[in-house]
């Protein structure tokens, strides 16, 4: 006899509860399902789209060197997008579907992708802040309910991880080299540090998503928590790098074991991800481009795979 909706849902919250993981083949709830789905896609559009601000500079770049880092990194962020958009797919939509929406601006990607790259320094202040800030924000994520997306996670973070690093070194042999050099990591700084914060999502007083997200092991920690983990673990980074954080707020707080930090601008946030950011036309318009372009590339591949199906079953193509 067939499980009943009820006997079903049980099976999925003890899942839950038992800390394990919920896999494609199982009964999951529909408002689950499209959480996932929402978080997945606009994570995959993120990648996607964050491949255009250090793009801009790879035929800028300074040295062969770090031009092969930066073609690196960003091929990096394609491959993320791509296993991203595969853990989408488990959940029963189609990858197609997910661009389509992207390009006609009906799902979101994160609100950092549409500041522009003004100077060399904003390749390493992205490595360090953004992908720092990634890192703080997705290594919980390996621990997701979902199956597919946590085991996504796992090896995403090990490349962010590297992005970090990569970031960092670069800031490091600017911040040791000519006065301008680190005037241009201080000026980056100044434009990257409350956009980063910004990345972590609204306030938890704010946060529609936060609490059911959390219930369902989908989100490990709030937006705030994240964030003040991210300003923590960035201060004596910035120290080290002899950078100053924009934020006169910013001083440790002896009785709470944590640094207090000002206010993001919200009504900024809230402007950017509704889509009157400084870059959102031009980001869009370029993925639009780059996807039209590569209209003949997809049509190539289905009549090749036509052809193979024909082969295979002695039938004709069209
Ligand atoms: N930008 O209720 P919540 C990277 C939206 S890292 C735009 O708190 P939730 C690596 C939110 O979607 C960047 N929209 O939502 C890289 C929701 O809108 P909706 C990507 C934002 O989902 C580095 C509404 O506000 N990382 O790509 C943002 O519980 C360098 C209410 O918010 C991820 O996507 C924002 N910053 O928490 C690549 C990580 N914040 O859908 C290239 C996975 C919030 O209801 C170069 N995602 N919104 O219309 C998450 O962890 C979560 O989705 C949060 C938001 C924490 C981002």
């Amino acid at each position: 006899m067939a499980a009943t909706e009820q006997e079903l849902s049980a099976v999925f919250e003890q899942t839950i509860a038992a800390d394990q993981r919920i896999e494609p083949r199982d009964w999951m709830p529909e408002a689950y399902r499209r959480t996932l789905i929402r978080q997945i896609a606009q994570h995959a559009h993120s990648e996607i789209i964050g491949m255009q601000p250090e793009g801009n500079w790879i035929l800028r770049a300074p040295s062969l060197r770090r031009k092969a880092i930066l073609l690196a990194k960003v091929q990096d962020e394609a491959g993320h997008g791509m296993y991203l958009y595969a853990a989408a797919e488990t959940l029963g939509v189609d990858r197609a579907e997910l661009t389509e929406k992207l390009i006609a601006n009906k799902q979101k990607y994160s609100s950092i992708f549409n500041y522009p790259t003004l100077s060399y320094a904003d390749v390493g202040v992205i490595g360090w802040l953004v992908d720092g800030a990634a890192i703080c924000n997705q290594v919980p994520l390996c621990r997701c309910s979902y199956g597919p997306y946590a085991r996504a996670m796992i090896r995403i973070c090990k490349e962010e991880s590297f992005h970090q690093r990569q970031g960092y070194e670069l800031l490091l042999a600017m911040v040791n080299g000519t006065e301008a050099q680190r005037e241009m990591v201080q000026e980056s700084t100044n434009r990257f540090w409350w956009p980063s914060l910004m990345m972590f999502g609204p306030p938890d007083g704010d946060s529609p998503n936060t609490r059911q997200s959390m219930a369902w092991r989908i989100k490990r920690h709030t937006n705030d928590e994240l964030r003040q983990r991210f300003v923590d673990m960035t201060v004596p980074q910035s120290e080290a790098l002899g950078v100053t954080l924009p934020d006169p707020d910013l001083r440790w707080n002896e009785e709470r074991g944590h640094y207090d930090f000002g206010e993001p601008d919200w009504d900024e946030f809230k402007a950017v991800i509704s889509g009157s950011g400084p870059c959102n036309a031009q980001r869009l318009a370029h993925r639009r481009r780059a996807h039209e372009n590569g209209a003949w590339v997809r049509e190539a591949a289905r009549a090749y795979a036509e052809k193979q199906t024909a082969k295979r079953t002695g039938r004709v193509a069209a």
